[in-house]
């Protein structure tokens, strides 16, 4: 019976927790080696774009953990589906993981909206931080989402953000 117990015991073989990204810049830099497993910029530190382009590019669906802070989403031009520039593209499962929708801002400035989750990008979840400030001349002007899975926002508040396009006032008008 003891060696029963002692064989019942899970082994140590399931996967391990998915990485957590702990943003420490509001800079707006990517991550030049996308996909190590290390959220880098060129200057070493870690930027919410560098996390989400790392989490993009690396297999599984990670966790970036984004602290109390206000943090630039966009940067110029706006609508463009480069890592680099526009709002931030979301193209693999994640979880943007704030300190509370008091204390952690997601903040698009005007310049575009703040994330476009895209078709593949699959199931993404938005804990406990503001989205504001975003704007699109089309469509989505705080989150656009083309992807099958669900985006689920969760205690998280979504603030002046707007969009102009004609789909976006007739969908207003309904
Ligand atoms: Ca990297
Ligand atoms: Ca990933």
């Amino acid at each position: 019976m003891l060696a029963l117990a002692v064989a019942s015991i899970p082994s140590a073989g399931t996967s391990a927790a998915a990485a957590a990204f702990v943003v420490n810049s509001t800079g707006t830099a990517t991550d030049p080696r996308p996909g190590d497993g290390v959220c880098a910029t060129s200057t070493g530190v870690c930027t919410l774009r560098a996390a989400i382009h790392e989490s993009n590019v690396l297999v599984g669906a990670q966790t970036v953990e984004l602290p109390a802070g206000t943090y630039p989403s966009s940067t110029p031009p706006g609508s463009s589906n480069d890592i680099g520039k526009g709002d931030l593209d979301i193209t693999d499962g994640m979880t943007i993981n704030g300190a509370g929708a008091g204390s952690t801002v997601i903040d698009g400035r005007g310049v575009d909206r703040l994330l476009e989750v895209h078709p593949e990008a699959g199931d993404v979840t938005l804990p406990d931080l503001t989205l504001r400030g975003g704007s699109h001349p089309e469509s989505g002007g705080g989150i656009l989402t083309t992807s099958g899975g669900g985006v689920t926002l969760a205690r998280s508040l979504v603030l002046d953000n707007q969009a102009t396009g004609p789909g976006e006032r007739r969908a207003t008008a309904r």
